[in-house]
């Protein structure tokens, strides 16, 4: 049997007719892993890694270069070098948009002509001569095929078939791959440049294809009357700002900070009779700061970019993917562009490079001025972990940028040293770990008491700078940190077992406002990530109701509190709704479904109309303080 199958191969390897295409196919391999390592230095962290990545390119190598069967004998060899000439210049391509932008080409891209400008001024430093090497092949295979070495391919639908099917199985074995070493790489597609490690540049281009056809098509039936329920709804859920907090921040800098997979639940908790988040327990009862211990995260699978996207626009990510990632063409009314039609400046700081949850693109969408990514920070081996710069040494780097911006100024700094696994480097251990069975749950108190130390670091430095007198300070969780599936382990820490009701309750997210001058309190009222945009544009002394958004002010007497989750789940003041159960909140235990029922009805309506507006790109046809969209 084995004998057969490996006479069969030879027989398929050694007939001189098959040679030109395998050895063209070999080539293109070849110089697409070299691009890969040599040129686009795709790190490689694990054995796992190494493998997908020469192991991505084969299924487009099969599925493109078996397009040649399909020609006649005589122009077979001329279709291959051609389908190679293509597949060249779009390796070579990205590998010159990489050298610039680290990042890889999207269609929209492709529409950005400002991008190619600044691509064309530098062509002449991104350009070397060494790059002409990867057409070498080509012209070598040309010389071959004119002398006549290269001869017709015996082919017919069944050859055609196979290799289409080779190219299948190749694709499918990729993305199982790609599944175990990422899970959900698709739906979440986290980042561009994971996504061509692993399933790679073409399919990458495919997949991209894909998407931007899925979301214009949405786009291009939306119009302007589309705009007239959601203004409705909006309007309706309007509510007055409370005078006593309405312009207590006027005029002063505003600085976020995206605190990685923080849940409420730490902020009080202890290890060994130490504090976890000593700071944080702090600021609950700081003179300036107002701690909200009811804020729910409302992320969906765009997890830190889901958290940035509600909050700067009071709109929900999406139900599939991430907005940051699908979205970034669209027409935003975004607090940063808000604000800098009222002179303020705006930027955003992160340890990772830019390209990550397509940031890059989608602060230039949301009226960004500046993006200082993982290029603007002194990086190595000792102050990196996870997905980049130590979240000390970050804030310790970012405060002289900060201090240069021209001020008002509205920033926010996002931390990733608490995230999931939870690795920490022994010398910045503070805390022993949690003792339960789960290594995750464990070693998520020492990073989170990394991070409280990193935030109390970036306080002294803001007061020392004179910045903490003028300047509001967001502290907000980006979403959980440890999820359903650790549900033993945080029945102990919790010390009860951990039901759907205990489950929903755990996505709680601290929130503390410092503004200077206001005096500090705890406030209980229930409320989502959503509603941190109007209650900051308040407390600017800003107005709220020109625009379309579903923020509701935090600080509002008649704050309503129903405040929705992106899978449908909610809460308000007296019932939590989840798996399909009707919780009474003050005894924890399912209740009668009629308490919920209209709750239930306006929630699924909050989240059809926001995403309405995302998926339509509905902003485009608003403008703030406009009352009617009919078609003219
Ligand atoms: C990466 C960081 C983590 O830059 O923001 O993103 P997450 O995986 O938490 O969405
Ligand atoms: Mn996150």
């Amino acid at each position: 049997m084995l004998r057969s199958w490996s006479k069969k191969l030879r027989n398929l390897l050694i007939v001189r007719d098959y040679r030109f295409l395998l050895a063209t196919m070999v080539l293109f391999w070849l110089k697409t892993c070299i691009v890969y390592i040599v040129v686009m230095q795709l790190s490689i962290e694990s054995i796992l890694q190494a493998v997908i990545l020469l192991f991505n390119p084969l299924s487009s190598i099969v599925l493109c270069f078996g397009i040649a069967l399909f020609f006649k004998r005589r122009r077979q060899w001329m279709a291959i070098l051609i389908i190679d000439m293509i597949l060249s210049f779009i390796l070579f391509a990205n590998m010159l948009y990489e050298r610039f932008f680290n990042d890889f080409i999207t269609i929209p891209v492709l529409f950005q002509s400002n991008n190619f400008g600044q691509l064309g001024d530098s062509i002449h430093a991104i350009f070397h001569p060494a790059d002409l090497l990867l057409f070498a092949d080509i012209a070598v295979l040309l010389g071959v095929a004119l002398c006549r070495k290269a001869t017709v391919i015996p082919t017919n639908k069944m050859i055609r078939r196979r290799t289409f099917l080779i190219g299948a199985i190749l694709l499918l074995l990729n993305l199982g791959l790609a599944e175990i070493e990422r899970p959900q790489l698709l739906m979440r597609t986290f980042d561009r440049k994971l996504f061509v490690k692993l399933m790679g540049a073409y399919n990458y281009h495919i997949y991209d294809l894909i998407q931007h056809t899925r979301s214009s098509a949405q786009r291009a039936m939306a119009d302007s009357n589309d705009l007239t329920d959601v203004y409705n709804y909006v309007q309706s859920q309007q509510t007055e700002p409370n005078p006593k907090y309405f312009g207590a921040a006027k005029g002063m800098n505003v600085i976020f900070v995206s605190m990685e997979s923080l849940q409420t639940f730490m902020v009080k908790e202890k290890v060994d009779g130490q504090k976890v988040m000593p700071f944080l327990s702090s600021l609950t009862h700081d003179k300036n700061t107002l701690y909200f211990n009811q804020i729910y995260h409302q992320t969906g699978q765009g997890k830190t970019s889901d958290a940035e996207f509600i909050i700067e626009n009071g709109l929900f990510g999406l139900p599939r993917g991430a907005v940051f990632t699908q979205k970034a063409q669209n027409t935003y009314q975004a607090t940063p562009k808000i604000l800098g039609e009222r002179g303020y400046t705006s930027a955003v700081f992160h340890g990772n490079h830019g390209s990550f949850w397509n940031r890059d693109r989608m602060y230039d969408a949301l009226g960004f001025d500046f993006f200082f990514d993982s290029k603007a920070y002194n990086t190595n081996m000792n102050n990196t972990i996870g997905y980049g710069l130590k979240d000390i040494p970050f804030f310790k780097q970012s405060l002289p940028i900060l201090k240069g911006i021209n001020q008002p100024f509205y920033t926010k700094l996002i931390t990733l040293s608490n995230h999931h696994p939870y690795k920490i480097d022994k010398r910045d251990v503070m805390i022993p770990p949690e003792d339960t069975d789960d290594k995750i749950v464990n070693h998520y108190f020492q990073t989170a008491r990394y991070m409280d130390q990193a935030l109390e670091n970036f306080f002294e430095q803001l007061r020392d700078s004179g910045l903490l007198k003028r300047s509001v300070i967001v502290l907000y969780g980006d979403h959980y940190g440890i999820s359903d599936n650790h549900q033993e382990a945080m029945s102990e820490v919790l010390g009860k077992k951990v039901t759907p009701y205990v489950q929903t309750k755990l996505q709680q997210i601290p929130l503390f406002i410092r503004v200077p001058g206001v005096e500090g309190k705890v406030i209980d009222k229930v409320g989502g990530q959503i509603d941190i945009r109007s209650t900051l544009l308040h407390l600017l002394g800003m107005h709220t109701n020109q625009y379309i958004s579903f923020s509701s002010d935090l600080l509002s007497k008649d704050k309503k509190s129903l405040t929705v989750l992106r899978n449908g789940r909610f809460i308000t003041q007296n019932y939590l709704y989840t798996d399909d159960t009707c919780y009474d909140k003050t005894t924890g235990e399912p209740t009668e479904m009629k308490q919920c029922r209209p709750f239930k009805k306006q929630a699924s309506q909050i989240l059809s109309l926001s995403d309405k507006v995302v998926y339509g790109d509905l902003l485009r046809f608003y403008q703030p303080g406009q009352t009617s969209f009919n078609q003219k």
